[in-house]
């Protein structure tokens, strides 16, 4: 399909339609899988013998490690069992309808073999595979879209964050100039990332650094969708980001399209589209002792929480130096894929309900688009009846669980909604779990 140049004005004062145009399959996606790969994965949380607390990705900056030491890590990085199209199924298979991937960390390295930079895959690790395009190649083949995270903080860069460079022992600071560092190191990077893998969503990072200002924000996000009009860009290509909640700071005028709640989940229903990134166990970039994960049940439990509240989940994975998602990440996916295999139709293309469920209340409620089907989400065992109050089937509609053939018997009363009948088969098997969702027309 052609796309149209749009000017600055016609970006920066998108129509409502034009916006919901341009967002209507990730909207419609709910479910994303993020991953963090670069070369932190070869230390894997232990740097020198010794444990390093805290996030694996940021093992440079909290073990204070030199850019020359820890170049060494980036030349070990050294991929070889990695099988693009499996990690591409694996995704595919868990439901996840796109994948956002580190093209750059703050560590600075790239995945991609850039014309402006010796700090990445190809030139540094001397990897000879595309790792991105494989990717991409795999990505396209199973109908996955492709994104990529960029780091606008660069701790290898000497432009771009002086107390990390060249060496964290001493105090000088190299005189950066971040201008440079945006004009001819950061901007022709993206530009590479766009025309040569065409990605769906670009995903900024580390804007909170000083230098990054809101001009820059601007600038960098018109510029981005002169490019490609129907690129989405989250929310931290600017600075209005409020903390790990992730939203844009009330009545400000930012750019980016989505807000990025990091580690939780909105207590709410939001205007703003919103997606939360979340870890499965303690760590995004891979760490070798990390074995704090959570359970597919709590994943799952996620997952409806934040489909029920119009957001999507974009759920991450930190695979190894050698290129392998963790077994553990692996189990939990494929749980999710069953899971999402019976009840998808209660996630995909769904609208939030504005203030369905009730506080402490293990229930959520979708709604598929533009029909008026509704879900009601159980998150626990049921008991012998179940009610929801926010749900009034039509007159003779059937109640369905799905996954389960009958139909199930119903009442309506005004006081407590839709009381339904759970039979006991039902009851005693724990297979329609971890999350019971429930079909009605009304
Ligand atoms: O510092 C990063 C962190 O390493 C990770 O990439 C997460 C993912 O959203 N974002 C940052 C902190 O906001």
């Amino acid at each position: 399909e052609v796309q149209q140049t749009l000017t600055e004005e016609e970006i920066l004062n998108e129509s409502e339609q034009a916006f919901n145009e341009r967002m209507e399959w990730w909207r419609e996606a709910k479910f994303g899988l993020f991953i963090h790969w670069g070369p932190y994965a070869v230390p894997a949380g232990v740097h020198d013998g010794q444990e390093i607390e805290g996030i694996g990705e940021w093992i440079m900056d909290r073990a204070e490690i030199p850019v020359s030491e820890y170049e060494e890590y980036a030349r070990q990085f050294n991929p070889e069992q990695y099988d693009a199209e499996e990690w591409v199924k694996i995704a595919k298979d868990a439901g996840m309808k796109y994948i956002i991937i580190t093209s750059k960390h703050h560590d600075g390295f790239g995945l991609w073999d850039s014309e402006v930079s010796d700090y990445d895959a190809v030139d540094f690790a001397a990897i000879e595979q595309d790792l991105l395009a494989d990717l991409k190649k795999a990505a396209d083949k199973h109908d996955i879209k492709l994104g990529f995270y960029y780091s606008i903080m660069d701790w290898h860069h000497p432009n771009a964050q002086a107390p990390h460079y060249p060496d964290y022992n001493t105090d000088e600071k190299s005189n950066p100039n971040f201008d440079q560092y945006v004009e001819n190191y950061m901007k022709p990077q993206l530009k590479e990332l766009v025309e040569k893998y065409d990605p769906a969503v670009l995903w900024f990072d580390g804007e909170w650094i000083p230098e990054w200002t809101h001009e820059h924000g601007v600038e960098t996000y018109t510029w981005l969708r002169q490019m490609k009009p129907d690129l989405i860009i989250n929310n931290r290509v600017d600075v209005g980001r409020q903390g790990m909640q992730g939203m844009n700071e009330e009545g400000g005028e930012f750019v980016g399209d989505f807000g990025t709640p990091e580690q939780e989940i909105l207590e709410s229903t939001r205007e703003f589209d919103w997606e939360a990134c979340m870890t499965m166990n303690d760590t995004w970039g891979y760490k070798k002792n990390d074995d704090n994960w959570k359970s597919a049940e709590t994943l799952i439990h996620n997952l409806v929480d934040i489909a029920s509240k119009g957001g999507n989940y974009l759920l991450n994975v930190g695979p190894t130096a050698e290129g392998l998602i963790p077994q553990a990440s692996v189990d939990r996916l494929a749980k999710m894929g069953d899971w999402m295999e019976v009840n998808s139709e209660a996630i995909y293309e769904t609208e939030r309900l504005q203030h369905s469920f009730k506080e402490g209340e293990n229930i959520r409620y979708t709604k598929q688009k533009g029909d008026s089907v509704f879900y009601g989400i159980l998150l626990e065992q049921p008991g012998e009846t179940i009610s929801f109050s926010v749900l009034r089937p039509d007159e003779g509609s059937e109640v369905k669980l799905l996954g389960y053939d009958e139909p199930l018997k119903w009442e309506f009363g005004e006081d407590e909604g839709l009381a339904l009948q759970v039979p006991d088969e039902v009851r005693e098997n724990t297979d329609f779990g971890p999350a019971w969702v429930f079909k009605v027309q009304g």
